[in-house]
């Protein structure tokens, strides 16, 4: 075994020890994309990933855990006991009505225990802000505890063959998402992502709910919208406009990919939002609304 195995090995241990409802609350500085090594989701920077990790880590891990773990011993046992050479003569019996009973029962509640908070992030997720609506946030078995405002911001995003394209719906401003090459990542962005980063992220304001409307080309194929640490993923169908919202809590450059197998190239479209302060947000809008991009971004800080 490499050091490296044991090294993932204490990750892991070190993650099953912490696991605890209310550990998504404590993360902090998420790097926004994978790292090496990296066991468990991407750190969260939004009330629905605070949602989807603590189910995630929380509820389902466990529950999967303890499933594995009963099945194993009742395997021994039965390896163990019943095997022609312990038991040679076996019972002929067929029918128990109790455990019948309880093999039927317990996975009915285990099912239902999953069932409740997984309904209510999925609404969480499909149900825009309207200021008054309480989200579920990192506990998912609350009746909503986290305030979200209403949307100031509506973004477009639309997956074409192969790169995305975004519209500032209200401002009517819109622009193209490409993939770096190597090449141009080396020498434009060195400390981004190879295969994550792109020529222009998506800007947007830290602590604002912005929605997120996600569709397709009209005469393109199906894509999907996907930003792990959001927590979002958003088929983008051609002909069909689908809605989500995100309010991010952190700045710094998130990335995401196309989600569902779209051609050549799929693995080539990534996707990346840039969170920044509110008044680098302006200054870089009302520069977009003057009709320059580059001078849009040039508004931004140098990313490395
Ligand atoms: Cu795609």
């Amino acid at each position: 075994m490499t050091a490296s195995n044991f090294r993932r090995m204490g990750a892991f241990l070190a993650a099953a020890v912490g696991l605890a409802p209310t550990m998504a609350a404590a993360q902090q500085s998420a790097p926004g994309h994978p790292q090496y090594g990296q066991i468990g989701l991407q750190p969260s920077v939004t009330p629905i990933m605070d949602s989807i990790t603590v189910f995630h880590d929380g509820v389902l891990m466990w529950t999967i855990s303890a499933i594995v773990l009963l099945v194993l011993a009742l395997l021994v046992v039965v390896i163990v006991r019943f095997n022609a050479r312990a038991n040679p003569v076996p019972a002929r019996f067929t029918h128990n009505t109790l455990i019948e009973v309880i093999w039927t029962v317990v996975p009915i509640v285990i099912l239902v225990i999953i069932a409740i908070p997984s309904f209510g992030v999925l609404a969480d997720q499909m149900t825009t802000p309207d200021g008054e609506r309480r989200y579920l946030g990192a506990n998912i078995f609350s009746f909503g505890d986290v305030e979200v405002p209403a949307p100031a911001l509506t973004v477009k995003a639309t997956g074409e063959q192969w790169f995305w394209n975004y519209e500032y719906v209200d401002q009517g401003l819109r622009f193209d998402q490409y993939i770096l090459s190597d090449e141009d990542r080396q020498t434009q962005k060195p400390g981004q992502p190879r295969l994550l980063a792109v020529d222009n992220e998506l800007v947007v304001p830290v602590n604002t709910t912005v929605r997120l409307l996600v569709t397709a080309a009209p005469t393109g194929v199906i894509h999907a919208f996907a930003l792990p640490s959001f927590g979002i993923k958003v088929d983008a169908v051609p002909g069909r406009l689908n809605e989500t919202w995100f309010n991010a809590r952190e700045t710094g450059i998130y990335y995401g990919q196309c989600s569902e197998l779209c051609g050549k190239d799929h693995a080539f479209m990534p996707i990346a939002v840039r969170v920044v302060e509110q008044e680098e947000f302006d200054a870089w809008l009302t520069a977009f609304e003057g009709g320059d991009y580059t001078a849009a971004n040039a508004t931004l800080a140098a990313v490395e």
